[in-house]
C-alpha cells in the first residue's frame, strides 16, 4: 500500500486530488498535510474525514521540524506538494508570503523527503516527489504558440516568480542528488471547491447576489481551461510513470478571452436561475498590473510519453462547475463569510 503525503490537501485542487485518488485506487493511504490558510477548507473533505485511509495533519510546509516527525512517524512514499499561495493578485499586494510558503516551503518540503528517503548514495527504491506547477512560469503569449516544456521561465507576477524560483529548486534536487522527482506544469484549473477570489467562482457568486462583474482590462486575455479532475488524472499519472527529472505540461486546448467566460456564466444563469441577471452586471475595472495577456499549453509531451488526455470538454465542465455551485450554496456562504468581505473589498469596492 503506497502512502502520499498531500501538502495543499484541503485547497481546490487538493481536495479535488485527495477525493480522485480515494475513487481510483482502492489500496492507498493519504496524509493530507495543510496549514488551513485562508484557502483551506476542511469542508471540501467532509465525505472522506472518516476513511481510515485518510489522514488529515495541521502544518505549514516551512516548519521542518513537525514534517521531520511526519516522516519519521509515516512511511511516506510519494509527496505531492500542492502547498502554496496561488492567488497573482494577493501576491501582488503582499509579495512575502508568496516568498515563504512557495519557495522556502518547497525547499524545507523537498529537504524533509530528501533526509528521510537518501539510501547511500541514491534514494530508497519507490519514492518521488511531485511539485505542481503552473503554466505561468513560462510568461505571456503573443497571438500564436504554445509553451512546451523547453520554453524558456519568464515568468512576471509575484507569484509566479515564486513558482518559478520553487521549480528551480526542485530542479536542482534532481540535478544535484537525483532526488526522484517530476514537476507538473497545469493550465487554468475550474471546477468544485475553488475559492471565490478566483475567476470562475466569483463570476458565479456575483451573478447570484447580483453584484457588479469586474473584468480586468479588455477583457480579452485568454487563458487555457482544464477541468480539475483532468489535472488531478495527470498527476496521478505521472506519479505512476513519469520519467524522473522530467517536467510535464498539462492542457487541453481550450483557450478563451475572460470576457466569454463571464458571458457564458451570466447565460446559463439568466436562463436557469433568474432572468434578471444580465449582461448589464458587467462592469470593466483598472487592469491588473502586469496582466498576461495569453496562456496556451502544448500537452504533446505528456499525450504522447503517458497517454493522458483530457476527458471533460469545457462546454460540458462549464455547465457541471456552475451547477455544482448553484448546489453547495453552503459552501459558497461559509467561505464568503468573515475575511472575504474584507479582501473584497479592498479589491472591488
Ligand atoms: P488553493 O489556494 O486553493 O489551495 C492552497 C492550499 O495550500 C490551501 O489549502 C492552503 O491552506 C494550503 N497552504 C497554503 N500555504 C501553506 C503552507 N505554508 N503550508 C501548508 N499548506 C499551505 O490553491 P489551488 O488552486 O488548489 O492550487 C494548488 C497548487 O496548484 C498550487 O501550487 C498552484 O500554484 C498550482 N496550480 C493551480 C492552478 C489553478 O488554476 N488553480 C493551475 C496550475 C497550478
Ligand atoms: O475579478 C477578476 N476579473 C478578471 O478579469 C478576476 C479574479 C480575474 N480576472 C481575470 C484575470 C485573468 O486574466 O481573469 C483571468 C483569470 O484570473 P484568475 O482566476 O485570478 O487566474 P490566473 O491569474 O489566470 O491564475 C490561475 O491560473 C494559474 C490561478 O490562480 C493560479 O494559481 C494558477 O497557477
Amino acid at each position: 500500500m503506497k502512502t502520499y503525503l498531500v501538502t495543499g490537501g484541503a485547497g481546490f485542487i487538493g481536495s479535488n486530488f485527495i477525493h480522485y485518488m480515494f475513487k481510483k485506487h482502492e489500496n492507498i493511504k493519504i496524509i493530507n498535510y495543510d496549514k488551513l490558510t485562508y484557502a483551506g477548507n476542511l469542508e471540501n473533505l467532509k465525505s472522506v474525514e472518516n476513511n481510515s485511509n485518510y489522514l488529515f495533519i495541521q502544518g505549514d510546509i516551512c516548519d521542518k521540524d513537525k514534517l521531520q516527525q511526519v516522516f519519521e512517524k509515516h512511511d511516506i512514499d510519494y509527496v505531492v506538494n500542492f502547498a502554496a499561495e496561488s492567488h497573482v493578485d494577493r501576491s501582488i499586494r503582499e509579495p512575502e508570503t508568496f516568498v515563504k510558503t512557495n519557495v522556502l516551503g518547497t525547499v524545507t518540503l523537498l529537504n524533509a523527503a530528501k533526509n528521510d528517503w537518501i539510501l547511500g548514495d541514491g534514494f530508497k527504491s519507490g519514492k518521488k516527489y511531485l511539485q505542481v506547477s503552473t503554466d505561468e512560469v513560462y510568461g505571456s503569449l503573443g497571438k500564436d504558440g504554445y509553451f512546451t516544456e523547453k520554453t524558456p521561465l519568464d515568468s512576471h507576477s509575484p507569484y509566479s516568480s515564486s513558482k518559478a524560483s520553487a521549480d528551480l529548486m526542485v530542479k536542482a534536487y534532481y540535478d544535484t542528488y537525483k532526488m526522484p522527482l517530476n514537476i507538473t506544469r497545469c493550465s487554468n484549473n475550474y471546477g468544485a471547491y475553488q475559492f471565490p477570489e478566483k475567476l470562475i467562482p466569483l463570476i458565479i457568486n456575483n451573478c447570484l447576489n447580483k453584484r457588479e462583474l469586474p473584468i480586468y482590462g479588455d477583457g480579452l486575455n485568454i487563458r487555457d481551461w482544464l477541468y480539475v479532475e483532468d489535472h488531478c488524472k495527470a498527476i496521478d499519472m505521472v506519479m505512476e510513470n513519469g520519467k524522473v527529472g522530467q517536467v510535464y505540461n498539462i492542457g487541453g486546448h481550450n483557450e478563451r478571452t475572460n470576457i466569454h467566460i463571464v458571458k457564458t456564466i451570466i447565460s446559463y444563469i439568466h436562463d436557469n436561475v433568474d432572468s434578471s441577471v444580465d449582461e448589464s452586471l458587467i462592469r470593466y475595472v483598472e487592469d491588473r498590473k502586469g496582466h498576461d495577456r495569453r496562456y496556451g499549453i502544448d500537452p504533446e509531451k505528456i499525450k504522447t510519453e503517458l497517454g493522458w488526455y483530457p476527458e471533460t470538454r469545457f462546454e460540458d465542465g462549464i455547465i457541471k462547475t456552475i451547477k455544482w455551485y448553484l448546489d453547495n450554496k453552503d459552501w459558497m456562504e461559509n467561505v464568503t463569510s468573515g475575511d472575504y468581505q474584507n479582501y473584497y473589498k479592498k479589491m472591488y469596492l
